[in-house]
């Protein structure tokens, strides 16, 4: 209680500079936010260096982001700098204490539009598609030969408040585990429609693929201990999005909740589909792009300008 309230004040205090700044801005001047242009939009390019803050190399939203700095006009000379989910949220977080400009590769449902103030930039040219859906996918042979794990699977659906409790308990440091039981407890009357209509099992074996972004841990986790429940002998595997693809489509893994579609993974989709049995969207209203501090006087990927 006391932590959260003095968070808040630490804001309160932070807003002002900002805002002065941002008036500063709209005068053409030249000031710490950057060169005033033309548009009289600031250019905060030269601030950021003119570097997209980017995510694990082979997630789609940094391919996405890769081909809107060829797409936009306004983003040449622009670089993608790749690292990890967990080091694009540290230093989002950073740059909001210290109200700097930051452009992330970013997603939701995430954790972090519920703590920052944040805005996604519109684009125009459409490069990062418009709704997305995540999607399950399972191995060829599954229902077959697990044909209980499969249904549960298949019958895995939840909402955007859902996912998003179990992320933001994770993001204040509970562990998954707990964070995904506590959901489940929670959420039975859910969690029975997932199994509804199939049998417990004695330890037979399921391996359930995923990648380390924030949404797929938490749902993964949370299957996971819903088939344990069931009586499965449950493996969580996390791989590089490209591999995670590539394992369940050869039958390494037996499935993952982890297909974002139509756009985000398109490549992959386009490449592995057939080798997989399409279980059908997990969740609805997902979507990425380039997501920004509210803070940032600007509203469109067009809004920036190229490096000089
Ligand atoms: N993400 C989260 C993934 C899909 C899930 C947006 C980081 C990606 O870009 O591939």
């Amino acid at each position: 209680m006391k932590k959260a309230q003095w968070k808040h004040l630490g804001l309160a205090f932070a807003v002002t500079p900002m805002m002065l700044l941002a008036a500063c801005g709209d005068d053409e001047a030249t000031t710490d936010e950057g060169t005033a242009s033309d548009s009289g939009e600031v250019n905060y390019g030269e601030e950021m260096d003119y570097k997209i803050t980017g995510i694990e190399p082979g997630a789609g939203v940094v391919a996405a982001s890769e081909a809107a700095t060829e797409e936009y006009d306004s983003l040449e000379g622009w670089e993608v700098v790749t690292s990890s989910s967990g080091a694009m949220a540290t230093a989002l977080g950073e740059a909001i204490d210290n109200e700097e400009p930051i452009i992330v590769t970013g997603w939701s449902p995430h954790w972090k539009f519920q703590k920052y103030d944040l805005k996604y930039l519109e684009d125009p040219e459409g490069v990062f598609g418009g709704e997305e859906v995540i999607k399950t996918m399972a191995r060829k042979g599954l229902e077959e030969e697990n044909p209980e794990a499969f249904k549960v699977i298949d019958q895995f659906q939840w909402e955007t408040a859902d996912i998003e409790s179990v992320m933001l308990e994770v993001s204040n440091g509970t562990a998954v585990e707990e964070a995904a039981a506590a959901w489940i407890e929670e959420n039975s009357d859910k969690v029975a429609e997932w199994t509804e209509g199939t049998e417990t099992v004695d330890g037979t074996e399921i391996e359930l693929a995923y990648v380390e972004w924030d949404t797929e841990v938490a749902s993964t986790n949370v299957l996971g201990q819903v088939l344990e429940a069931q009586g499965f002998d449950v493996t969580l595997t996390p791989l590089d999005n490209a591999v995670m693809w590539s394992a369940v489509a050869e039958g390494q893994a037996d499935a993952m909740v982890a297909a974002w579609l139509p756009a985000t993974h398109a490549s992959q989709f386009e490449k592995y589909g057939e080798d997989l049995v399409d279980l059908g969207e997990n969740l609805t209203g997902a979507k990425v792009g380039f997501v920004v501090p509210s803070y940032m006087d600007i509203d469109s990927i067009e809004d920036l300008q190229p490096a000089e």
